[in-house]
Order: C-alpha cells, then sequence, then structure tokens
C-alpha cells in the first residue's frame, strides 16, 4: 500500500473537509469528560477496570488482566450473569416500565417490550431450555427470523449458562448443520418461517434438513412467526416442540447461574479463508464490559431518552452486539425491525424513524449508498429532527456518501460515526466520539480509548504515518478468546504474521494529522504491475463521480500486469450504461488516483452482489471477472444478481 499511490491517495482527499461535531450538539455527551481518555492512555487495565465496575458483579475479580500473549484472561475470579445485567438490574433499579425493543414486523405488525417483560419471557425460556436439558456450557444453536423470540432466546442461554451459537437466517441447510455439528449444539431453535419481502423464507424446513444430519440435536423449539402463510409445519413426534406451548408450561422464575468472567459466552461463527467456517468465541465479563461501554461512548447514549435503532441483523456480530448486549446492558430503548428497506416501499425506513423517534441510527455504507440512489426525495417526506447520533459499520464508508448521510439524513446536525471492528474484536475499536472528534469524512478517526492500535508495514515495523496493515498491540476486553477446538488455527490466523501483534486482515493508513483511514481487506489489495492499489481506493474514486450509485472493484488475473482492475458499477437511476459513459468512468479514476489505477475493464450492473450483511462478496465478482466457476453462492442477498452479473460481464465490457 505504500510502494505506489501513496501521494494519489493525498490528492483524492485533497478534497477532505473538516466536520467539527455539530454546533450545540451536546454538552452533556457522555465523554465529554477528557480525563476518562487520558487516564486509558496512562493505565488502560485501570480504565477498563473502571468500565467493568460499571456492571453488576456476584464476585469481584482478583486480576484485571492475565496476559499469556496470545491468551487473555479478563476480570479473573470475578463472576456474573449477562441476561441479570441486561434485564434484572435495571427492574431492581425501577426501570421495568420502560421500553426495552419497539419490534416492527415486515408485514407492519407491531410489539412493544418492556424490560419487565423481557425479563419475565427469558426466564421462562429459560426454564424451557433446562426442560429439555440443557445444562450450564451445553451449546444451543439458534437459526430464526428478526423476532422479538430472538433475543429472547439468547439471554435465557446466558441466564443458564449455555453459550449460544446464532446461525443466520438466510443461512442454507448446509451451513447450518456444519455450525450445529461443529459445535456440538443440543437443542435447536428456530422458527416455522420468516418474512422477507413479502414471501416466507422456510426456516423449519430448512432446520429440518440440517437436523437430518446433525446428530448432536436433541430438541427443536419452533417459535410462531409465519403460520399458515408457510404452509403446515410438520413436527418430528418428540423431538419438535412449539415455542408457546413450552412456555405456558414452563415455571416463571429462574436466577441466573453465577458465570465466570472468562466463561463461553457464545459462538458465531465466520468464514474465513478456508471452506471451514470459524467458531470465534466470546467471554462473558470482558465482552460484557466492552460493548456496554462502546455503546455508551460511541452512540453518546443517553438512555432515560434516546431510541435507538441498529438497522443490522442479530445474525451477525453487530446485532450480537450493537442489538442484544451492548443497548440491554446499558438499559436502553432499541426498535428492532424484521425486514428490508425497501419493503413495502422506499419509505420505510424513514418512516420507522418518524414513528418511533428514532434519535440515533446505525447502519452499514451499502445501506446508505442505496439510499443515494433512490435519491432524497424518501427522506425529506419524514420528518427525522429526532435523529442525534449516526453510526456507519461494515466496510470503509467513502467521503461522499458520509457527506450525504450527514447532510441528507443527519441534517447538518449529527456526529457521523464510522465505527471499525469484526466479529472478532467483539466490539468498536476505531471510531469517533460524538461531541469531541473533529471528523473528516471516509476516516473512522482514532482508536477508541483503552484500544492500541498500530500501521505496520511488510516488515511488522509501526510506522505513524502512510499505509500498511493494521495491527492491534495490546489485548482488548471483548477480543475472541480463541476459535472453537482450533487453538492453533486461533494463533496462526491472527497472532502469526508480525510477532506479538494481532493482525486485523485490513490494510490502513495514517494520514499527516494522525487519522486512521481503513482500506479493506488486505485481501482485497490488486497488485497492477507491482503496484499496490487497494479495491477501496478505487471505490471510492468511482462512487465520487456523480453519475455512479455504487461500485465495487476487483482485481482479475492478468497476463502482462498480474492483475487487472475491474469495476462493477450500478448507476444512479436516470443515468444510462453506455460504453461513452464507462470510458469516462475509467478516466475519472486515472484522473483521481493516478492511471496506474484506470480500470481495465467498467461493467455495469443494476446491483452488486452482496453477502446479507451487506459486504460486497469480491470473491464472486473476481470469478465473474475471471471467467471462473461460481460456486456457493447461499449467502447472497440476491442470487438473481449473479446471473445478471454473468450475463453482463459478456455482453458489456469496454475494454482498452
Ligand atoms: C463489524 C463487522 C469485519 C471486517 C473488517 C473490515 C470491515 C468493518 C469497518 C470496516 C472499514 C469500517 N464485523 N469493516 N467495519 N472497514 N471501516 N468502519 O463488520 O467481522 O463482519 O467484518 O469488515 O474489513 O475486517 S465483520
Amino acid at each position: 500500500m505504500s510502494d505506489d499511490g501513496g501521494a494519489a491517495i493525498e490528492d483524492y482527499y485533497l478534497e477532505e473537509r473538516l466536520f467539527p461535531p455539530p454546533e450545540g450538539f451536546v454538552d452533556d455527551a457522555v465523554v465529554a469528560d477528557r480525563s476518562i481518555i487520558e487516564r486509558a492512555q496512562h493505565d488502560f487495565e485501570g480504565f477498563w477496570a473502571d468500565q467493568a465496575r460499571a456492571l453488576d458483579w456476584f464476585d469481584d475479580w482478583h486480576t484485571v488482566l492475565e496476559w499469556d500473549l496470545p491468551f487473555a484472561r479478563w476480570f479473573v475470579g470475578g463472576t456474573l450473569n449477562v441476561s441479570h445485567n441486561c434485564l434484572d438490574r435495571h427492574v431492581a433499579a425501577g426501570l421495568g416500565e420502560r421500553v426495552a425493543i419497539h419490534w416492527e414486523g415486515e408485514p407492519g405488525d407491531t410489539r412493544t417490550i418492556t424490560y419487565a417483560e423481557l425479563l419475565a419471557d427469558v426466564e421462562r425460556f429459560a426454564n424451557v431450555l433446562k426442560g429439555l436439558g440443557v445444562r450450564r456450557g451445553d451449546r444451543v444453536a439458534i437459526y430464526m427470523p428478526m423476532i422479538p423470540e430472538l433475543p429472547v432466546a439468547m439471554l435465557a442461554c446466558t441466564r443458564i449458562g449455555a453459550p449460544h451459537s446464532v446461525v443466520f437466517g438466510g443461512f442454507s441447510p448446509d451451513a447450518l448443520r456444519d455450525r450445529i455439528d461443529d459445535a456440538q449444539a443440543k437443542v435447536l431453535v428456530t422458527a416455522d418461517g420468516g418474512w422477507r419481502r413479502g414471501a416466507v423464507v422456510a426456516l423449519k424446513e430448512n432446520a429440518d434438513t440440517a437436523v437430518a444430519e446433525a446428530a448432536s440435536i436433541e430438541h427443536v423449539v419452533v417459535a410462531r412467526r409465519t403460520g399458515d402463510a408457510g404452509g403446515t409445519t410438520p413436527m418430528t413426534d418428540g423431538r419438535d416442540h412449539w415455542w408457546d406451548e413450552l412456555m405456558s408450561k414452563a415455571p416463571e422464575s429462574c436466577p441466573p447461574e453465577h458465570m465466570d468472567a472468562e466463561d463461553l459466552l457464545y459462538l458465531l461463527y465466520t468464514s474465513g479463508t478456508t471452506a471451514k467456517p470459524k467458531g470465534i468465541m466470546h467471554s462473558t465479563g470482558g465482552y460484557l464490559t466492552q460493548v456496554a461501554f462502546t455503546h455508551r461512548a460511541v452512540f453518546d447514549l443517553h438512555p432515560e431518552r434516546d431510541v435507538y435503532w441498529c438497522a443490522a441483523d442479530i445474525g451477525w456480530v453487530t446485532g450480537h452486539s450493537y442489538i442484544v448486549y451492548g443497548p440491554l446492558a446499558n438499559g436502553a430503548t432499541s426498535v428492532m425491525y424484521e425486514g428490508t428497506p425497501d419493503f413495502p416501499d422506499k419509505d420505510r425506513w424513514w418512516d420507522i424513524i418518524e414513528r418511533y423517534g428514532v434519535t440515533i441510527l446505525y447502519c452499514a455504507p451499502t445501506a446508505i449508498r442505496t439510499f443515494m440512489k433512490w435519491g432524497t426525495e424518501f427522506p425529506e417526506r419524514h420528518d427525522m429532527s429526532s435523529l442525534r447520533v449516526l453510526g456507519s459499520v461494515g466496510e470503509p464508508i467513502n467521503p461522499e456518501a458520509w457527506v450525504w448521510y450527514w447532510t441528507h439524513i443527519g441534517g447538518g446536525h449529527c456526529p457521523v460515526v464510522d465505527t471499525w471492528w469484526q466479529t472478532e474484536t467483539g466490539a468498536i475499536m476505531i471510531s469517533p466520539l460524538p461531541g469531541i472528534t473533529t471528523c473528516k469524512p471516509g476516516s473512522a478517526t482514532f482508536p477508541l480509548p483503552g484500544i492500541a492500535a498500530e500501521v505496520v508495514d511488510d516488515s511488522g515495523k509501526s510506522i505513524d504515518r502512510g499505509g500498511g496493515y493494521l495491527t492491534l498491540t495490546r489485548p482488548w476486553p471483548a477480543m475472541l478468546r480463541g476459535l472453537y477446538g482450533d487453538p492453533e488455527r486461533y494463533k496462526e490466523t491472527y497472532w502469526s504474521r508480525f510477532d506479538g501483534r494481532y493482525f486485523a486482515g485490513d490494510g490502513a493508513k495514517i494520514d499527516d494529522d494522525g487519522y486512521f483511514w481503513l482500506l479493506g481487506r488486505v485481501d482485497d489489495v490488486m497488485n497492477i504491475s507491482g503496484h499496490r492499489i487497494s479495491t477501496a481506493e478505487v471505490e471510492s474514486s468511482l462512487v465520487n463521480h456523480p453519475s455512479v450509485a455504487e461500485a465495487a472493484v476487483v482485481g482479475a488475473k492478468d497476463d502482462t500486469t498480474g492483475q487487472a482492475i475491474i469495476a462493477f458499477v450500478t448507476l444512479k437511476a436516470g443515468q444510462n450504461e453506455t460504453a461513452e459513459r464507462g470510458e469516462e468512468l475509467r478516466g475519472h479514476v486515472a484522473r483521481h488516483i493516478g492511471s496506474i489505477a484506470r480500470p481495465r475493464t467498467v461493467i455495469f450492473t443494476d446491483e452488486l452482489p452482496k453477502t446479507r450483511s451487506g459486504k460486497i462478496m469480491r470473491r464472486l465478482l473476481r470469478d465473474v471477472a475471471e471467467g471462473r466457476d461460481l460456486g456457493d453462492t447461499t449467502t447472497l442477498a440476491d442470487p438473481r444478481v449473479v446471473d445478471e452479473i454473468r450475463r453482463l460481464s459478456t455482453a458489456q465490457p469496454t475494454e482498452d
């Protein structure tokens, strides 16, 4: 990253503007007292211990951190319970009537759930699980749509000390079976179906296929969501049980288990470089400490008055940390929405913000760019003056989308926090702090208090300016504790590339003012005639062109240059996909970054293939670009996109 377009990147960001915290934002920002930032710098263990003290512990820890690189133990000797921290203590503090979840289903049905009601459901469901033979330490698989029963199931697991493994509802039966198998889960919690763009996703049918080949499952609990709309649901006698029938028979009260701070809270599978998914292990005390702190600090959360909406799916880590555990640990009121932004129409999101008076919105750049593509007429029809803070996560946000978000959604009065973190880090690591940080659109700005991030060059030497690899140099409380059943792979994957450092897999650059810029996965770094060019950089340049809504760039094999840049581009409404436009875009990138970054081919497509979590499927695009077999596409948001991209890639490329 450093050996080529360093200067070119500077050129591109010459247009960078500074965005200080909006005037009159808040004078009572959660982190307004900068002394905590200083404390974190001088004594990071003491700082994290302060944050841990904000939780309820049954027994105090005796040691804040034991660090036997790369294995960390935080708050050693301490005991606590996550569901107690997320529910009981708020009810005990008199907040039982506060709304925990404003839930909205895709068809428009709604439910309002208070902390007292959520606690009651969680206690009952914890007893249901116990009744099915689940004991402390047993794994429970969860395969559900975005309905309130999902967080109930998760919290019930934490109450009895049974680690959960949530498998995203868009995954195939095979993917579900592999995850159940790896975790040796005893019980599967699912639903008859889920709603997606007006159609029923056959969850129970998928679950049946998976469980037929997953011998560890003894019982399946089925929540009712789609009912008859999904056809009749076959139930296997003795194995399958309706959620509501078990709940009506379950005892009301279930005291929380006293869990060790280091006990496994959950597994979350994420795909790595090999076919076998990695079971990321998260702990109890450290994880909850960091998600609760970051949720308060990064979103400037004032639980007594904020209405917070994280528009992710709980099937991904963003939902685990910032729909379920962070907000509930902080006693926040959240919106939880089952559907997609374009159903039944393009007003849905803004309508939700208006109706619930959402004050904090957290979503992905891919959503923001989609909204840009649709145009400002949709948000403009709605009163969104309740918004105070906007967040972004999942991939680098291009400056144009950042400024659009700031201007058209935030109305210029909301800080925009671009939050960098990973399934593995468990919680936000690099992000602005609202009310404090002066932002640069496209930059995640600085590591949070208590976090030590450094950019290193190829040899592992830390550099304080320029581009390289993002590493973490000290343990952090929410860090993964390992890969389930594979300690060697944990060491090898994260701790072996650079001595004594956690390597995040991301490229990053530090600018002259010390700001961190995430440049995408280093496996997305292209090598063109020996020059390293980041896919994110070229994408940023493309989406900066007024005609472009979205762009994904991949490096395809090229006999002369090693790799060639192939750009998949979605134009804004009303723009024409002509060869001239393709030429113009190639020239545009060459002007912005340098001719070395000029895409060889521009392919126009109506939509980009994305995983359900909104990440662009670069591997697939690379395959399309190189004309290879497409393999498994089950994590695609819309599989038809593949066909379209395949067709277009042969029909319309503009070549030199
Ligand atoms: C939270 C999440 C992790 C990868 C990570 C990055 C990319 C996430 C940002 C980002 C630039 C951001 N977990 N990423 N957030 N890149 N700026 N603010 O997405 O495990 O699913 O993905 O996502 O490449 O390594 S994840």
